[in-house]
């Protein structure tokens, strides 16, 4: 497979080249793309350098597939030039995903979804993905009514600039650019992308809108609050779930851990439970605090852990290459 990677100088666009390389997707042929001023820049792929090329270029290579994770606005205006051309875009920004035309997809929950007639898909929202592939199982066997989730997230969701800027306030450096309208180290922000009319920030309404679409669900309901933290390794999301049935906490452990790429970190008595410190640089995500809400019926409270960078954006859509290429879509 020809495979380009858009935007392979950013923080998302690196760890798409490390995950092809390590889950050993069958390239032949890996074409990064940046902007503009990027061209001619190398980055490393199997121990080789290679150079980075226009968008045009990368077109005329006629590439199998094209993993995009470059911002919204680039999405918008060249995703649909690739899709032109008869290349199947996998696209991490928010462009697509609410198009009623395209496909939001998490391969453990939705791939079947996908056709060969599918040239724009969507990648998730990284807090999104994390928490869908733990609901699925959930939803499938008690039926989900209502979620209300509080997260915890990693400022690797916003970029390279924010990381700079919190490794800048912790070495005291006061001429550091500012990403976020505060200082975010040592301090928590309950603001993650902008505010909506509702009072909504739409990080929040695009959990709330992904997981009905992913789940293809809309009589779930889904309340959110997403909050940045200063840590690098993860997202970590406090999740509370009311379902229409009665569940056995057991069997609610032994159904999530015959969960494709979820791992169950969940033993209070040795202090065992998922953290982004651990979850940094893994594929899978991590549930744990399992137990019971002993304030409403049919109710579980738990706590899910995974790397944003991850299964939360690289990881994800090169799953769904990986689908495509296997059902032989691409
Ligand atoms: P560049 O490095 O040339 O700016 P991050 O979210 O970590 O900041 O990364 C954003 C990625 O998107 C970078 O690789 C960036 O390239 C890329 N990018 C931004 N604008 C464009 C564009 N117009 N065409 C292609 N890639 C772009
Ligand atoms: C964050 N979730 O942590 C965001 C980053 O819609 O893909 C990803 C934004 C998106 O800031």
């Amino acid at each position: 497979m020809k495979v380009a990677v858009v935007g392979a100088t950013g923080l998302v666009g690196g760890e798409i080249l490390k995950v092809l390389e390590e889950r050993n997707f069958p390239v032949s042929e890996i074409i990064p793309v940046a902007s503009e001023r990027s061209i001619g820049k190398k980055v490393s792929f199997k121990g080789k350098e290679y150079t980075v090329v226009g968008y045009d270029e990368a077109i005329a290579k006629k590439p199998n597939v094209a993993i995009f994770s470059a911002g919204g606005s680039t999405s918008l205006a060249i995703a649909p030039k690739f899709a032109e051309a008869g290349i199947t875009v996998v696209d991490n920004s928010s462009a697509w995903r609410m198009d009623p035309t395209k496909k939001l997809v998490v391969p453990e929950v939705n791939a079947d979804v996908l056709t060969a007639e599918d040239k724009i898909i969507a990648n998730p929202n990284c807090s999104t993905i994390q928490m869908v592939v733990v609901l699925k199982p959930l939803h499938d066997k008690y039926k989900i009514k209502r979620v209300v989730v509080s997260t915890y997230q990693s400022v690797t969701g916003t970029g390279k600039a924010a990381v700079d800027q919190l490794f800048g306030e912790r070495a005291g450096d006061s001429s550091v650019e500012k990403v976020y309208p505060y200082t975010i180290d040592l301090n928590v922000l309950p603001h993650i992308d902008v505010f909506q009319e509702n009072g909504y920030t739409k990080e929040e309404m695009k959990m709330i809108k992904e997981t009905n679409k992913i789940m293809g669900d809309d009589s779930i309901r889904v309340t959110a609050t997403t909050v940045r933290i200063p840590t690098i390794g993860g997202h970590s999301e406090a999740v509370n779930i009311e379902f229409e049935n009665d569940f056995d906490l057991a069997e609610v452990r032994a159904l999530l851990e015959a969960t494709e790429g979820v791992i169950v970190q969940d033993d209070p008595a040795n202090l065992v439970y998922p953290m982004p410190i651990n979850a940094h640089g893994k594929d899978e995500v991590f549930v744990g605090r399992i137990r019971r809400d002993e304030s409403q019926d049919n109710t579980l409270n738990l706590w899910i852990v995974a790397d944003n960078l991850r299964k939360g954006a690289a990881t994800n859509a090169v799953q769904i290459a990986e689908y495509l290429s296997k059902k032989g879509l691409i």
